[in-house]
């Protein structure tokens, strides 16, 4: 298979400042596959997207912190994931996938290594199964540590994940507000469904990227702002947000991750807005040891 390369080397810089200390909260490392190989079970095989590349995207993008998220190409081996933070002197942290069986002392370990979070992916085209029986006793061995779980799904499923999602004993982050059909429009049925989910669990986040997946027009991506501002201002204390470098299976759309910066401001419109959604929300899941 030859390997997917799905970002660009130097995205434009953007016009939106991000305020001190924001944080990109939803990107990956690839690799370098010498170092930590891909699973035998991964649906892609992209090129290397290491921990240098990331932190230089950080930097130009005026971004101060990442949360590393497992990528599903790496299985439930998250050496790669560990090794980005631990380069990261501080300024990442981690959500990892791990199997149902792990023993405590490996959580402990993976805390240790800057992990705050479990991931659970329920995407057909990324995983072979996902079992809700298992994830939920995932869940439970993770709670006390004061992870969350981070749950990525597409919206048809959405009804039908509702008790597993009331069943998970922390906080909840729904990856890209769980890909509303976004063509339907800001009173369309799967944002719809999603804020009445959020409406009625205000221990479920939400992280309100995948601007670059889920719109069908594309840049500026007016069609994903109109639909996805008013879920920034009614849920301002539970949304996250993140560029998704280095965008997995998206080599035949590569995002501009400089465009995709500037899309902030127009979904969080107050400098308090983009302080909630880039700085203190974040904080509060990753880094809650320094808000005292
Ligand atoms: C994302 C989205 C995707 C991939 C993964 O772990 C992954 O491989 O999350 C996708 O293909 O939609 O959030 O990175």
């Amino acid at each position: 298979m030859s390997r997917t390369k799905t970002w660009i080397d130097t995205p434009s810089a953007p016009a939106f400042v991000p305020p001190p200390g924001a944080v990109d909260a939803h990107v990956h490392v690839f690799g370098p596959e010498a170092e930590f190989p891909f699973s035998p079970k991964a649906k892609y095989h992209p090129e290397d997207a290491t921990p240098e590349m990331l932190f230089a995207l950080r930097d130009r993008l005026g971004f101060s912190r990442n949360v590393i998220v497992q990528a599903s190409c790496h299985g439930t081996d998250n050496a790669a994931t560990l090794a980005g933070i631990a380069k990261a002197g501080g300024r990442a942290r981690g959500v990892a996938v791990v199997d149902p069986d792990i023993e405590q002392e490996e959580l402990e370990q993976l805390h240790a290594g800057g992990i705050r979070g479990v991931r659970f992916n329920f995407l057909k085209r990324l995983v072979d199964n996902a079992p809700k029986d298992k994830f939920l006793e995932i869940a439970k061995k993770i709670a006390p540590l004061g992870w969350h779980v981070v749950v990525y799904f597409e919206a048809d499923l959405l009804e039908e994940l509702v008790p597993f999602l009331e069943a998970i004993p922390t906080i909840v982050v729904v990856d890209h507000l769980g890909r509303p059909d976004i063509a339907q429009g800001p009173d369309g049925a799967d944002i719809t469904a999603f804020k009445q989910l959020l409406d009625s669990h205000p221990t479920i986040w939400t992280k309100v990227s995948g601007a670059e997946r889920l719109s069908p027009q594309g840049p500026p991506f007016d069609d994903f702002v109109s639909v996805i501002r008013p879920v920034v201002e009614r849920y301002q204390d539970r949304v996250l947000w993140g560029t998704d470098w280095p965008h997995p299976n998206m080599e035949h759309r590569i995002p501009d991750d400089g465009t995709l910066v500037d899309v902030v401001p127009r979904i969080a419109v107050t400098p308090l807005l983009q302080r909630k959604l880039l700085v203190d929300n974040p904080m509060r899941l990753y880094w809650p040891e320094e808000l005292g």
